[in-house]
């Protein structure tokens, strides 16, 4: 068990008597299943509580919610991390657990947290929202270890699971009807593969993604039925399959990009792939329907049948997207693509179209690939990195930012995301700056390699 989450939950529970509680949270799967991890957990108590799901914390948002403040109490999840600075007078404590990067100088004593990078061994607590939720629910009871199924999901939804820490590895002992299998990462593995293999945006097949005829050959070619599922393949007809895929994917052609560990859940009592499951909670979300994601995520019945109409659409968003990116015109530099998109894709979409292409065989290993797409008056920006190594694309954009601010003093733009995944908010009258600035920015980058 992580050090501290002990502590914290007797503080929250201490704190939180005879108090409703507004939970606080991020927008992805992550955020979703840290929400409805403490939903169950609360609702156990029979305490009172909201939920408020959002993308991001901006300084307003903060505001109206600390607002609240004293007669609820503040609980954080997923996020919160990196927006210490607003929380410097608080008059109440606050909840906040996060495991995203952390300014610790930021501390004080109303700030009550849990987050691995605070511990002393960080790498060993590697975890997600989810995953450190969940640890608290068992804190507070035995009874809440059920509940790991939903930070199984969270840890899928951010990619924990080709480096399993510690305590990740302790979420999983935990999780009873989990099944995991080796084979080629492609969902839903519990469905025919004529239809994973159809769908498959991640990892990009080329010729068979979006292509009938291309699965039908893929197929053939490795002699195995239609109506098979990726579990019910024979140890040699899973290697043929890994065998056709990376002949298609040649220019890649690392095995541990499409090899791995398929994770495979009871959830409303069928056997369902986990990363589908995150897909589509993240899909829900990303639309705007955090609610019957969370709604979802309780096995709520009638939820189901929404989140998959919207699942469904999502899916079809992206194939329709993904064709107009490679159609697409783009600013090619030396190791990086820019992909202004304007109004011919959703913003909500534009970081993942980036990161299906950014597997996709299409690109050089280390491209930065950046996506762009109108958000109303403003310009939703992501950066995806093709591998897994390479430049820190927060930083990246951050140093961008400041070139950008430099020379609009007046403009407002805030970098969010990690190493591999960044994006930003820029004014939509300033596109043609702020490419001049990305520009500016990549090439400097690249002559430090
Ligand atoms: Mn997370």
């Amino acid at each position: 068990m992580l050090k501290g989450v002990e502590q914290f939950a007797r503080d929250f529970l201490e704190f939180s008597k005879n108090k409703p509680i507004r939970i606080i949270s991020h927008y992805d799967t992550d955020g979703i299943t840290s929400a409805s991890i403490l939903a169950k957990t609360l609702k156990r108590l029979d305490k009172k509580f909201t939920i408020k799901i959002y993308k991001g914390l901006e300084e307003d948002i903060i505001k109206k919610e600390l607002s609240r403040q004293p007669k609820e109490v503040i609980l954080f999840s997923d996020l919160a991390s990196g927006s210490l600075k607003y929380f410097q007078d608080l008059q109440e404590p606050i909840f906040i657990i996060d495991h995203h990067e952390i300014h610790s100088d930021e501390l004080t004593d109303k700030i009550k947290i849990i987050n691995p990078h605070l511990t002393d061994k960080p790498k060993d607590n590697e975890c997600t929202g989810a995953g450190l939720c969940y640890l608290f629910a068992k804190a507070i009871s035995p009874n809440n270890q059920n509940l790991a199924p939903l930070a199984i999901i969270g840890m899928i939804g951010d990619r924990h699971e080709s480096n399993i820490s510690k305590i990740n590895q302790q979420i999983v002992n935990d999780t009873t009807d989990l099944n995991i299998k080796k084979g080629l990462i492609l969902y839903p593995a519990t469905r025919p593969l004529s239809r994973a293999l159809e769908w498959s945006t991640s990892p990009y097949i080329p010729g068979v993604t979006g292509n009938r005829n291309g699965v039908q050959d893929i197929l053939r070619e490795t002699g195995i039925g239609y109506d098979k599922n990726l579990l019910s393949l024979t140890e040699d007809e899973m290697s043929k399959l890994i065998t056709a895929v990376m002949i298609r994917r040649a220019q890649h052609n690392k095995a541990e990009d499409i090899i791995g560990n398929l994770y495979i859940l009871k959830f409303f009592n069928t056997k369902e792939d986990v990363r589908e499951i995150s897909v589509l909670i993240n899909a829900c979300s990303r639309l705007g329907y955090s609610d019957t994601a969370i709604a979802y995520c309780l096995e709520n019945e009638k939820a189901k049948s929404r989140a998959l109409d919207i699942y469904t659409k999502y899916k079809q968003e992206l194939v329709s997207g993904l064709k107009v990116a490679e159609k697409m015109d783009k600013i090619n530099g030396k190791g990086f693509t820019i992909l202004n998109a304007k109004d011919q894709i959703k913003d909500v979409i534009v970081g993942t179209i980036c990161s299906m292409l950014s597997s996709s065989s299409v690109y050089n290993e280390g491209t930065i690939l950046i996506g762009m797409a109108y958000n109303k008056d403003k310009i939703k920006v992501s950066a995806r990195i093709v591998g897994q190594e390479g430049r820190n694309l927060k930083e990246m954009l951050e140093k961008t930012v400041t070139i950008f601010k430099d020379e609009n003093p007046q403009t407002i733009a805030e970098v969010g995301g990690h190493h591999f995944a960044a994006g930003c908010l820029v004014e939509k009258g300033k596109e043609s700056e702020f490419i001049e600035a990305l520009k500016k920015t990549l090439e400097v980058e690249l002559i430090k390699i």
